[in-house]
């Protein structure tokens, strides 16, 4: 009875730690990734409740569960939004969304807004979304309202201080972090995908594909990346004036990020012995805490194969004692 305790334990930490490894990926540039469910949202988006566990939506939002969450329709005049409930707290991550903008009209506008900001879920003048903002936003901006000689769409980031406010009537020119224009990423014939890739004081990147299928232009990339603050949330929204067309957010997917070859993996180390933050000190304890982690597994395994043996053998003992009765 004790060892079968014992064993039922042992099987469970068994199970935790083939679940872990299962969802965690490390590429070839030894950065380890780690979905983060808080963050992510996919078809059917809503559980049955009809409610998302880890998002909120609001103003013209409208979801239809096998295809879109669809923050403006083409009709003048919308504004919708959709933010993360809690918020991204990871040091290091990376955020991939599926998104559409297309309508019938031969003008339209005015485009989306992706959000890392400390405000969430409140309508305003920045493609749906509250002005005055703390953080980054991007923007896919399908209108050209005044940028001589810029070629739209547009997609731009923009770091908010919570005092400034955005440009509008000039497409936010002056405030502009970094950008690049983007022709044919409204309508296009393949999936449009956004990739936005931060490490936290090291680096921050914009990726997106609608030229070809995995195929990724690179919109921009800095080693200076702003400070994101540290309670942001992650947000979507989009607007229509005059002009309109359907912005439909398809998915969304966040993953946690671990540089394992240039930093402790914060998630083989105990509590409050590392913050993780060891930048040029090399590589210290790694390989250490790993190889203590694979001795560890090691020894599982090894307890539960001999144990599952155990167990087996007495099922057949007891077997066989009853079949000598007869
Ligand atoms: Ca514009």
């Amino acid at each position: 009875m004790r060892l079968s305790t014992k064993l039922s334990g042992l099987w469970l930490a068994a199970c935790a730690i083939a679940a872990t490894s299962d969802k965690a990926v490390t590429n070839e540039d030894g950065i380890r990734s780690i979905p983060l469910r808080t963050h992510t949202l996919n078809s059917p988006y809503l559980d049955s409740d009809m409610q998302s566990r880890w998002f909120d939506f609001g103003g013209n939002t409208i979801i239809r569960a096998d295809q879109y969450i669809r923050l403006t329709s083409d009709r003048p005049s919308q504004e919708g939004w959709l933010f993360s409930r809690v918020p991204l707290t990871a040091t290091n991550w990376e955020i991939e969304v599926e998104f559409k903008i297309h309508g019938s009209g031969n003008l339209h506008g005015d485009g989306f807004a992706m959000w890392l900001t400390k405000q969430r879920a409140t309508a305003g003048p920045v493609f749906g979304s509250a002005d005055q903002f703390e953080g980054l936003g991007i923007f896919f901006d399908t209108y050209k309202n005044n940028r001589p000689g810029t070629v739209f769409p547009y997609v731009m980031a923009m770091v908010g201080d919570g005092v400034k406010s955005y440009d509008k009537s000039n497409d936010g020119k002056s405030d502009e972090f970094m950008g690049c224009s983007a022709r044919g990423i409204r309508g296009a014939s393949v999936p449009t995908k956004a990739k936005l890739t931060y490490f936290q004081d090291k680096s921050l990147k914009l990726e997106l594909q609608y030229k070809a299928e995995d195929q990724w232009e690179l919109c921009f990339s800095t080693e200076e990346p702003p400070t994101i603050p540290s309670v942001a949330y992650l947000g979507f929204s989009a607007e229509t004036g005059e002009l309109s067309d359907n912005h439909d957010i398809i998915s969304v997917n966040t993953k946690n990020l671990y540089d394992t070859k240039n930093r402790p993996d914060p998630s083989t180390q105990k509590p409050g012995s590392g913050s993780g933050r060891q930048r040029g000190k090399g590589r210290p304890d790694k390989k250490k805490s790993g190889s203590w982690t694979w001795f560890f597994f090691k020894i599982l395994m090894f307890v539960v194969v001999a144990g599952g043996g155990y167990v087996g053998f007495t099922a057949w003992r007891t077997q066989q004692r009853r079949a000598n009765r007869f």
